[in-house]
């Protein structure tokens, strides 16, 4: 993976701003929305994985919704759109509108007249292609729900999420907890997810980064963390065949280790390649012994790691 600490180059737009160490998305006042963009396209269509850590605080409702005080959440958007892509207020969680996007919400607020929330503290994700997006439940554009979690206060309490996309293949997976460590299954997975069908990337690049809205009720949204790692090579040839092709980007000359590993973490495959050049490079694998199923190949070198998932089918 070649991961990037994404806190340099962030793009703000509306009241988002820099608070300390922390990202401020939002203040707690009424009818507010913004976001928070990372200012380069990063690589996204082949796979991620990003972890974040977020509070909230100085919740106040409005309205009872049945949770603790606090609306309306906040979102990681993947989207192929603009630096200053920014969605609409309250239920649409700032996320809603923006053109070419996937989002996955963290909402502690039940709007269950306007978006059919099942309740005021649940995960989900939302893609309407590459038209502007939509935070209603009850609707195509929902690809999934869950209210697993733990319950989310707007009390400073740090949350922890992860997000990956085809670490297991074409799955998307979220998790959330307040520790950070991520035992246990994801709160919510969907399967058969492909980005690259999903929206229009560029090259395999989209914009990524963070929404977040109030509305009649309200709370301070912060990020006080964020990495994200992409996958940014990619296997050719025919894996059932007796061998299939690595191609890969080296950021710097040098030794490359490469491992195929199955799921259950067991080697199938190891080769230290020397010296190296920087740029493109390319290896043939040779997988006759390698038994049908789903692999990981691990290409380390001294300051970098990629991982990425793929299948031998026969
Ligand atoms: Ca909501
Ligand atoms: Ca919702």
């Amino acid at each position: 993976m070649n991961c990037k600490d994404s806190t340099d180059k962030l793009k703000f737009v509306s009241k988002a701003n820099q608070a300390g160490k922390a990202i401020r998305l939002t203040e707690a006042t009424a009818m507010t929305q913004s976001a928070m963009w990372y200012g380069n396209l990063v690589n996204a269509g082949k796979g991620f994985e990003t972890v974040f850590s977020f509070r909230m605080s100085q919740g106040f409702n409005a309205t009872d919704d049945g949770s603790s005080p606090g609306a309306e959440g906040i979102a990681f958007v993947i989207q192929n759109s603009s630096l200053t892509a920014l969605g609409f207020p309250a239920g649409n969680m700032g996320f809603a509108g923006i053109s070419n996007s996937v989002a996955i919400e963290f909402d502690t607020y039940n709007n269950k007249t306007d978006m059919n929330d099942p309740d005021g503290n649940h995960v989900a994700v939302f893609c309407n292609g590459t038209n502007g997006n939509y935070a209603f439940h009850n609707s195509q554009f929902c690809l999934g729900t869950s209210s697993n979690i733990p319950q989310m206060r707007a009390d400073n309490t740090l949350y922890y999420a992860k997000i990956d996309y085809n670490m297991e293949p074409g799955k998307l997976r979220v998790w959330l907890d307040n520790t950070g460590k991520f035992d246990g299954s994801p709160a919510l997975t969907i399967d058969k997810f492909d980005l690259a069908k999903a929206i229009n990337l560029d090259n395999g690049r989209a914009y990524i980064g963070f929404t977040s809205a109030t509305g009649d009720s309200y709370q301070i949204h912060e990020i006080q963390s964020w990495k994200y790692c992409s996958s940014n090579y990619y296997i050719t040839g025919v894996p059932e065949n007796k061998e299939f092709y690595l191609k890969f980007n080296l950021p710097t000359g040098g030794d490359a280790e490469i491992t195929i590993f199955d799921i259950l973490g067991k080697t199938v495959f190891y080769s230290h390649e020397r010296e190296l050049d920087m740029g493109q490079n390319s290896k043939a694998v040779d997988c006759r012994s390698i038994p049908a199923g789903i692999y990981y190949c691990s290409v380390k070198t001294i300051n970098n790691i990629m991982v990425a998932p793929f299948v031998i089918q026969r």
